[in-house]
Order: C-alpha cells, then sequence, then structure tokens
C-alpha cells in the first residue's frame, strides 16, 4: 500500500499521523502544504476537495483502481490500526484501548482545537490575547489528561506500550512549549515524552525532521 500524506511539520494533527505512519514501518510520499504562506495552502481549491474543512493532515491511497482520501487524524489512525494492526498502537484489552482513545480526545477535541490557526485569529479579530487563550486551555487540557492517565500510565500513557495517547500527547506538549505553557506541574507527562522520543518512529516524525522543517540554524 502506497500512502501520500498531505501535511504540514508544525502541524500537531499531521505528525500524529507522522508518527503511526513511522510505527507501523510504512512507507509514504510527503506532501507540504503551508498552513501561513500565501494566505495558506489549505485554502487553495485543491487542498478544499481533499478536506472541506481546511485542514491537514490528509491521507491519501489508491485502492481497487480508485482514489482514497481521509482526514481527521483520529480516523486515520483507526484506519492505520484497522489495516496494519502490528506492531498495534492499542492496547488489546477492550477497556484500556477505551482509555487510550479517551486520552487521545482530550487532546483532539478538548486541546487542539483551541490552539488552531483558525480560532486564533478569530480570537486576535474580536479583540482578545490569542496566546493567553491558547495557554489557558493547553494547561487545563493537560491537567485533565494527567489526572485522567494516573491510574493508567506505565512509561507510556497507558501502560508500557505506546498507544494512540502518546501519539497525541507528544505532539501536543511541542505546541505547549511554543505558546509558553509552564510544563513544571506535568512531570508525569513530561516522562512519557522522554520514553517517547526514545523510539525512532516518534524521532524521525518531530517538527525539526520534515523536509518542509523552517527555523532550522
Ligand atoms: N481534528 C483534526 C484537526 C485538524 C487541524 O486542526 N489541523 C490544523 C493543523 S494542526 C490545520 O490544518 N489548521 C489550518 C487552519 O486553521 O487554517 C485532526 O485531528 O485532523
Amino acid at each position: 500500500m502506497s500512502y501520500t500524506l498531505y501535511n504540514f511539520f508544525r502541524s500537531s494533527a499531521s505528525w500524529r499521523v507522522r508518527i503511526a505512519l513511522g510505527w507501523k514501518r510504512l512507507e509514504y510520499r510527503y506532501v507540504p502544504v503551508h498552513l501561513v504562506k500565501d494566505g495558506g495552502g489549505q485554502h487553495s481549491p485543491e487542498h478544499r476537495a481533499r478536506n472541506p474543512m481546511a485542514q491537514v493532515p490528509v491521507l491519501e491511497w489508491e485502492e481497487g483502481g480508485q482514489k482514497r482520501q481521509l482526514a481527521q487524524s483520529l480516523a486515520i489512525l483507526e484506519l492505520l490500526e484497522a489495516r496494519h494492526p502490528s506492531p498495534p498502537l492499542l492496547p488489546k484489552d477492550p477497556y484500556l484501548a477505551g482509555r487510550a482513545r479517551m486520552l487521545a480526545e482530550i487532546v483532539n477535541a478538548g486541546i487542539q482545537p483551541f490552539q488552531n490557526l483558525t480560532t486564533l485569529a478569530k480570537v486576535r479579530a474580536l479583540g482578545g490575547d490569542d496566546r493567553a487563550f491558547a495557554r489557558d486551555f493547553i494547561a487545563a487540557g493537560l491537567s485533565a489528561y494527567e489526572a485522567s492517565a494516573s491510574d493508567v500510565a506505565g512509561h507510556f500513557s497507558v501502560g508500557d506500550a505506546p498507544s494512540f495517547a502518546d501519539v497525541c500527547l507528544v505532539p501536543q506538549l511541542n505546541a505547549a512549549r511554543r505558546f509558553g505553557v509552564d510544563l513544571g506541574p506535568f512531570a508525569r507527562l513530561v516522562a512519557i515524552e522522554a520514553h517517547c522520543a526514545q523510539l525512532p518512529a516518534f524521532a524521525a516524525a518531530h517538527a525539526d525532521n520534515q523536509i518542509d522543517t523552517e527555523g532550522k540554524p
């Protein structure tokens, strides 16, 4: 199966999919969609045709002579898990798999939308402080994440193997730092991030290591 990923180096939702593809040792074609330059490639008619939400990531592949496209990183993770179950990114136990999905949704639905470019532009347009707005939601969401993981975490968010939860957590912690969130209270999450960083799939997916990465010395 040959995959193409429309994505952006700094996009946390794109980063999740890059981790999953790497973890499952799936090669893919990386197509950058710059979210800022020239008004944002996500708003182009070609990209809107791929994803009417005008967001990255979008995964594309050919199947039975037909082009298939899928947006929403968690839907993409589910697809990859179903098609390429080994190595897994969900615990075998259905309850623990549910807990991993729950943590992933805390990030996906409870944090990331509040730091998204479009949201922050709207906050600025309404006269608000966009960074303070994002920071508060990120800190509150990470607090909930840490509390929700406390009884299941091991080296990773759920036990001792990486899951959807960690795939979402790692890019989110990077974003937290960009927005100036104090990670002091989140020592457990930072320790999980350090365990993830040892894994080649997580290292390769990092925003600093992509073909469209900007701002490297
Ligand atoms: N829930 C979506 C979120 C996608 C999303 O918000 N992507 C951001 C980058 S992380 C984006 O494309 N933003 C463009 C914009 O706001 O204009 C997913 O998981 O794929």
